[in-house]
Order: structure tokens, then sequence, then C-alpha cells
């Protein structure tokens, strides 16, 4: 089981690497370990495991953030009209994205950072993202809203980009007029 100690903080030198392709089908260790990856999100939030065992909620969680130099990654959220993203990834690339912007209005989080960095990050608005399932069959989504960002954050996380880099510190807030408010 995955836990608070297992996710390496931003001081780590993994977080700023280039992650490595995964080669497919997946290894049955690879397998395993996206499936930890899913357990520690489900996990996470559920509000009598979480608190037991410590956990810090969350909805996404890339292999680079458990010092796995792999391009893999989990995701476990609900969209606004309830509809379930639970998907564990393998070697994604988004295929094409929006011209038009988008932004979290509550800012961005993440398990390796621990403190809160305030800040509008624009991201795509919509992307078409391609990878792979545990079985090694590709999937392709249309994404928009919170899990269009919710993707690229962890897509980030497999190119070594934090969330912060994104956030302008010299004008932290400023965002096109645009830009789409998505809020949480
Ligand atoms: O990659 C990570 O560190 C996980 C991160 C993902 C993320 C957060 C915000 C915007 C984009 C991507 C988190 O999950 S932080 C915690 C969080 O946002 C959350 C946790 C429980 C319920 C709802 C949200
Ligand atoms: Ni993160």
């Amino acid at each position: 089981m995955i836990l608070m100690k297992d996710i390496v903080r931003e001081d780590h030198p993994i977080l700023r690497k280039i992650a490595k392709e995964v080669p497919l089908p997946p290894s049955k260790e690879d397998v395993d370990i996206l499936n930890k990856m899913q357990e520690y999100l489900k996990n996470s939030q559920d509000p009598e495991i979480s608190e037991k065992y410590g956990l810090r909620g969350g909805v996404g969680l890339a292999a680079p953030q458990i010092n796995i130099q792999k391009r893999m990654f989990a995701v476990r959220l609900e969209d606004e009209n309830g509809k379930k993203y639970h998907y564990s990834l393998i070697n994604p690339k988004i295929i094409s994205h929006s011209v038009e912007k988008a932004y979290l209005t509550s800012g961005e989080g993440c398990l390796s950072v621990d403190r809160s960095v305030p800040g509008f990050v624009l991201r795509h608005a919509r992307i078409t993202i391609k990878g792979f399932d545990v079985d090694g069959k590709e999937i392709k989504l249309r994404l928009k809203g919170l899990p269009a960002i919710v993707f690229q954050h962890e897509l980030d996380h497999l190119n070594g980009i934090m969330f912060y880099d994104h956030i302008d510190g010299n004008n932290p807030f400023s965002v096109p007029e645009s830009a789409i408010p998505v809020e949480r």
C-alpha cells in the first residue's frame, strides 16, 4: 500500500527528470505499480482510510512522485456531471489541444508540494490524449474542464514540470480574459 512516506517531495531530483517510455505490453511489475497508485487515490478519497493512514487526498498520482522514472500515471475524479474518470495510463501523449486556455479558480495543489502556492495555472481548455491501459490496449480520451486540467498536471510530472512553473511570480493571478475559469 502506498503511504505519504512513499511520495517524494519537491526537492527530489526525480521530479525534474523526463520519465522513460514503458515497454508494451506492460510487465506485471508495471501493472502492479499502477494498480497500487490507483489504490492510493481511492484510499485517499475515503475519509476513514485517509484518516487512519494519514493520506492526503489526491485526484492524480504520477509514477515519478513515487520515485519511479516511468511514463505512467493514475487519475481518479468525477466531473461536474458525476461522470467518473478512473484511468491508469501508460505512455500518454496529447495528440491535439484547443488554443483556448482554462484554469482552476482555486489554483492547483500537488501531493509532492507541502505548501500552498497561490496563483492560476493556465492550461489547454480541451485536450485529446492517447495512451495505453494496463492490458496494453490503446485509449483515446477527449477531455475538458477539471479532467483536462488534472490529466495535464499529471502529464507534466512525466516531463519534470511542476504546476508552479506555469505561475508568473510577479503576476500570479493574471489570466487572459478569454481563459475559462473551472470550479472544483
Ligand atoms: O499530482 C498530484 O500531485 C495530485 C494532485 C493533482 C491535481 C490537483 C489540482 C489540480 C490539478 C491536479 C492532487 O490531487 S492535489 C489534491 C486535490 O486536488 C484533491 C484531493 C481530493 C479531492 C479533490 C481534490
Ligand atoms: Ni502533482
